[in-house]
C-alpha cells in the first residue's frame, strides 16, 4: 500500500487560512464545506448516513448493489479511482464486481481527510489480497493532475458530493477531469435528485440533531486549528431549500451579537444577532441537467440509473 500526499499539513493549513480569511470577511459570510471533515466531522458524517431522514446513502447503495456487475462489464476497469472516498463503504460493491470480472488491479482513493483515508484503505488492503492500493491525500478541485495514469480507468465520484461545488466550480471540475482522462475511460457520478423540499430539508435537519452537530463542527475546527474562540452553542443550525438554484443550504445563525477572535488569521469577526454563515451548498440535479453538464465537458452519458423511488441518480459516462 502506498500513500501519496499532495495536501501536506502546511498546504492544508495555508488553504484553511485563505478560505477563512476570504469567507469570513465576505458579505454574506461563507465557509467551504470541505472543512467539516476532521476526525470528528468524518465520524459525524458517517452517523448522518445512517439517519432515517438521510436517504441519499441508502438510495445510492441500492443502485450500486443492482448495477455493480453491469458497471464492471461495461467499463472492464483495471484501475478504480475514487474521489472524496471517505470511509469507502459503498466502494466495496464496485471492488467486488470488478474483482469478479477479473480486470481490477489497482484502487486509488483520494480524499482531503487522511484519517478517513488510511483507516478505510487499511481494511480494504486486508480484504482484497493482491489489490494494489494507492492512497492520495488531496483536494479534488486542485490535485486531479496527480491521479496515476493510463488506460482502462474508472473514476467514481459518489455520494452526491459534486453538489457541494457551485455551478462554475462544477464546470471547471468536470473539464479538468475530462482533460486527465483518455478517450474511452469512464466516470461514475452519483447525484442527489430534485424532489419535494419536505423530503430534502429534513435530510439536512434531522430530529436527532446529528446534522446540527456536524454543521457546528466547522467552528470547532476553526477553534482547534486557528485558535479561534467561537462558541459553537451560540450558533443555530439552519437548513433551507433554494428553489431558484435547486440546492439545499446549511447555515450557522448567530443567536446573539458576538465578537470572535481568530488569531491564526489575525482576524476579529463581528456577528449581529441573526447573522448567518453559509457553510454548505448541496445541489440537487435532474437527468437532463447532468447529461448537459457532462456533454459540455466532453463526456457521453452511457447509462443513467435511479433507485426504485427515483430519489438519487447514478450516471456512467465515457470520456
Ligand atoms: C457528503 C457532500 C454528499 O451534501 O449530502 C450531509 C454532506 N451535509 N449532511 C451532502 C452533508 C449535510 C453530503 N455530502
Amino acid at each position: 500500500m502506498t500513500l501519496e500526499v499532495h495536501l501536506d499539513a502546511d498546504d492544508l493549513a495555508r488553504t484553511l487560512r485563505a478560505d477563512v480569511r476570504t469567507g469570513l470577511t465576505a458579505t454574506p459570510k461563507t465557509l467551504p464545506p470541505k472543512w467539516f471533515y476532521d476526525a470528528r466531522g468524518s465520524e459525524l458524517f458517517e452517523q448522518i448516513t445512517e439517519l432515517p431522514e438521510y436517504y441519499p446513502t441508502r438510495s445510492e447503495r441500492q443502485i450500486l448493489t443492482d448495477r455493480a456487475i453491469e458497471i464492471a462489464r461495461h467499463t472492464r476497469a483495471r484501475t478504480l479511482l475514487e474521489l472524496g472516498s471517505g470511509y469507502s463503504t459503498k466502494t466495496r460493491l464496485l471492488l467486488d464486481a470488478l474483482t469478479l470480472a477479473g480486470t481490477l488491479t489497482t484502487y486509488v482513493p483520494m480524499d482531503v481527510s487522511p484519517t478517513a483515508l488510511t483507516a478505510a484503505t487499511a481494511r480494504i488492503g486486508a480484504d482484497y489480497p493482491g489489490l494494489r492500493v494507492h492512497n492520495i491525500v488531496g483536494d479534488l478541485t486542485r490535485h486531479l493532475k496527480h491521479l496515476p495514469g493510463g488506460g482502462d480507468r474508472l473514476v467514481a465520484f459518489l455520494g452526491g458530493t459534486i453538489g457541494n461545488l457551485l455551478p462554475a466550480e462544477r464546470a471547471t471540475f468536470l473539464d479538468d477531469l475530462r482533460a486527465v482522462l483518455e478517450p474511452g475511460e469512464h466516470l461514475l457520478l452519483g447525484t442527489d435528485l430534485v424532489k419535494s423540499p419536505s423530503m430534502v430539508v429534513p435530510a439536512y435537519d434531522d430530529a436527532a440533531g446529528v446534522t446540527a452537530d456536524f454543521n457546528r463542527n466547522v467552528l470547532h475546527v476553526l477553534n482547534t486549528s486557528l485558535g479561534a474562540d467561537f462558541d459553537p452553542d451560540g450558533f443555530a443550525h439552519v437548513a433551507l431549500w433554494d428553489p431558484d438554484h435547486e440546492w439545499v443550504e446549511m447555515r450557522l445563525r448567530a443567536r446573539w451579537p458576538m465578537r470572535v477572535t481568530i488569531p491564526g488569521v489575525d482576524l476579529v469577526v463581528d456577528f449581529e444577532a441573526g447573522e448567518e454563515i453559509r457553510t454548505e451548498v448541496s445541489a440537487k440535479f435532474r437527468r437532463d441537467g447532468i447529461e448537459h453538464e457532462l456533454a459540455e465537458a466532453g463526456f457521453d452519458l452511457d447509462h443513467w440509473w435511479t433507485d426504485r423511488d427515483g430519489l438519487f441518480g447514478v450516471s456512467l459516462a465515457r470520456a
